[in-house]
């Protein structure tokens, strides 16, 4: 699906912005369902920030790899998230993460053999949505070698002033992985830690670009990729659905935050 030009973008930016993947009506289903189980969730739900790093590491979010859990803004009553699972959890998030036009992406890139490991509806209320620091995918789904790549499909309209995506274009060659995020213990009540690989990694302030994008858009991104979004300072909802895949392959260590019990491990594309 990819053509020359797309491939040669993504190994120079470590991003592809791809309009009009996916369908606006399937994208508004997927806003309809994730409100849906958003209702349905517990009241007690775990906030989410991402704020200078900084992540909920208690004992739910640790379990909440091969689930399907709400986070909240710090208010504890906005939905910020769902995760992490929705991709084999629930039907209408299954059918869609599934969608051939998408693994076709991967293959373009690239992936030989790629597992759907994590999902995210990702929602930043109008006015209220917070930021997401600036990160490498790699830090929390490292593999040895690394192959995390993104998928984050737009299902509203992201622009600057709504809190879309941005990225520092051939960041994936010119940053090494800074850090690891592990489980610190061996089971959920552990805990989690940065495990810091290179403490003289400085991250560019300058160079950065926004990565407007309209509902149903894909954009692919390089699981060493710095990028970050803004808070939502508009008087418009932004959705968004991430997923991350990583290669079969490749050495998944047993001290990644996000581990799947035995029976329910990871699949591909082909698999149910
Ligand atoms: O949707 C966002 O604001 C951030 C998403 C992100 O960083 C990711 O999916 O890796």
């Amino acid at each position: 699906v990819l053509t020359e030009t797309q491939r040669a973008d993504y190994d120079r930016d470590g991003f592809l912005v791809l309009p009009g993947l996916v369908d606006p009506a399937a994208c508004a289903a997927l806003v309809d369902r994730a409100a849906e189980i958003a209702a349905e969730a517990p009241t007690d739900k775990s906030v989410f920030t991402t704020r200078e790093q900084e992540r909920v590491s208690d004992e739910r979010f640790l379990a909440s790899g091969p689930s399907i859990t709400c986070f909240t803004e710090p208010d504890g009553v906005t939905l910020a998230k769902i995760g992490h699972a929705l991709h084999d959890l629930d039907p209408v998030f299954a059918a869609l993460s599934r969608r051939p036009e998408l693994a076709e992406v991967l293959t373009d890139v690239g992936m030989r053999d790629p597992l759907l490991l994590q999902s995210m509806y990702l929602c930043k209320a109008a006015r209220s949505g917070g930021e997401v620091g600036s990160h490498q995918d790699a830090t929390f789904l490292w593999t040895d070698p690394v192959t995390v790549t993104g998928m984050w499909l737009a299902l509203e309209d992201a622009t600057v002033d709504n809190g879309c995506l941005w990225a520092l274009p051939g960041g994936h060659r010119t940053v090494p992985l800074e850090k690891r995020f592990v489980r610190a213990g061996a089971d959920d009540a552990g805990g989690t830690a940065f495990e810091v690989l290179r403490p003289d990694v400085q991250v560019p302030d300058e160079g950065w670009v926004p990565l407007e994008a309209t509902a149903g858009t894909v954009v692919v991104l390089h699981g060493l990729l710095p990028h970050r979004s803004s808070p939502n300072t508009s008087e418009r909802s932004r959705a968004a659905y991430s997923l991350h895949v990583v290669e079969r392959s490749a050495r998944y260590p047993a001290d990644n935050w996000l581990q799947r019990p035995a029976h329910l491990p990871a699949h591909g594309f082909a698999e149910a």
